[in-house]
């Protein structure tokens, strides 16, 4: 059972945390990529939350009749929900609650595969898990299942204190910086060998494992779900223009609202992007929020230091989009505003890649950018982008009216 709540939007926002997703399809796809099914939806609208149920008592009876009607097994909020509130509603709905974030931690924590991964779930699950330890556990004791509960933490760590949580917090930091180490060598062995990094990001289910596959030709999972990937996956992909080959890294997706300190877990992660010589932005074009995913990818660039690397925008399953939504060329540039600069010049490409249009364009694009042909950076005057991609300069995605 799916539960938002509209506070309304503040005049001054600037922050999209908080953002209000009427439909609530993201929370449905993250639920049933966490491996549960939606059998209802319910929206509430309130100035402000409630201090002891989050939303008012009249809502939360409403919603424990759905429960009841469609035998929910867990009820699952799309806004972040205190430690107390949670207790409350489920004391008065008699079944697990769960936010987005323990969502998004129980999907990590199903997907994740390599070491690194593991460990990095497991302490953003620890950390999570810490913020909200106030003795809540007895009354869960009795019940079985739910998200966050599932293979999760399990039973052994209800009992863990405070305490105890902290210091394997601290263990698995250690053991994370030890794994960390090792890669760093790796990678500096890779930087070493002067090969052009180019790291694939976007928000989840953007299509970029899709795309990783059709450029390497390799077969990463793809699969309509959100955080198929968690591992960063690095192949060699060889440019036939350029008679050189460049390494290409799948990454894990973005996600609006993603809890601060789950990024930091996974900066390990992350750092591949960071590390790159060039970002392909996979976007995807047939998303009805479009520009919301945009800014949100950026907002996590920018807080892993990775803004000003170039970037090339990928604008992918063109094959979804109708005619006369579709770009008039393969290619266009537009200015990005990072946080105050003046603007870096990107070019765009509209490609699909289940279809395979748009790849030889985008490919191009990587060979110019490899030999730094692209006019990224700030605008100077200097690297002009090339003539015919000039004239259809717009500060905003056209398509998608
Ligand atoms: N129609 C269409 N579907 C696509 C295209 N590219 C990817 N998809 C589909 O979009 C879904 C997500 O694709 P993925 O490649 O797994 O996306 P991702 O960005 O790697 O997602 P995460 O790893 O979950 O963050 C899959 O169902 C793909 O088949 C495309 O060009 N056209
Ligand atoms: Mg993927």
């Amino acid at each position: 059972m799916l539960v938002g709540v509209d506070f309304g939007r503040p005049a001054n926002n600037a922050h999209p945390s908080g953002s209000f997703d009427p439909t609530l399809d993201e929370l449905a796809l993250l639920a049933e990529s966490a491996g549960d099914t939606p059998v209802a939806r319910v929206i509430a609208k309130r100035q402000a939350p409630d201090a002891a149920l989050f939303v008012g008592s009249g809502k939360a009876d409403e919603i424990k009749l759905l429960v009841q009607t469609h035998q929910a097994h867990t009820v699952l909020f799309d806004q972040a929900i205190s430690p107390a509130q949670q207790r409350n509603l489920e004391k008065v709905l008699g079944v697990p609650v769960a936010d987005r974030t323990a969502l998004i931690l129980e999907i990590f924590a199903q997907r994740a595969k390599s070491h690194e991964g593991k460990l990095q779930v497991e302490l953003a699950r620890l950390q999570y898990l810490a913020t909200r330890l106030v003795r809540r556990w007895s009354h869960l004791e009795r019940q079985s299942g739910g998200i966050g509960m599932r293979g999760g933490p399990g039973e052994a760590q209800i009992e863990l204190d405070r305490r105890m949580i902290d210091e394997r917090i601290k263990a698995t930091k250690e053991r994370l910086k030890k794994v960390q180490k090792q890669r760093s060598t790796q990678q500096r062995a890779r930087a070493r060998n002067g090969v052009f990094r180019v790291s694939l990001v976007g928000y989840t289910n953007a299509g970029k494992s899709t795309l990783f596959n059709a450029l390497v030709k390799a077969r990463t999972y793809a699969a309509n779900q959100l955080f198929a990937t968690l591992d960063t996956t690095t192949r060699s992909m060889f440019l036939e223009q350029a008679g050189e080959s460049i390494s290409l890294s799948d990454t894990v997706g973005f996600i609006r609202d993603l809890p601060h300190k789950l990024v930091a877990a996974f900066q390990a992660t992350l750092q591949e992007a960071v590390d790159a010589d060039l970002l392909l932005h996979v976007v995807d074009a047939a998303s009805p929020v479009l520009e919301e995913q945009l800014a949100e990818v950026e907002r996590v660039l920018a807080e892993i230091g990775a803004a000003d690397i170039p970037q090339i925008l990928v604008y992918n399953k063109q094959d979804m989009l109708a005619e006369d939504q579709r770009p008039r060329q393969p290619l266009d540039w537009i200015e990005r505003h990072e946080s105050g600069k003046t603007g870096m010049r990107t070019p765009r490409v509209f490609v699909s890649a289940l279809t395979g249009e748009g790849l030889d364009v985008l490919r191009e694009q990587l060979v110019a950018a490899m030999r730094g042909e692209i006019p990224q950076g700030l605008i100077s005057g200097e690297g002009a982008p090339p003539e015919e991609a000039a004239s259809v300069e717009t500060e905003h995605p056209p398509i998608q009216a």
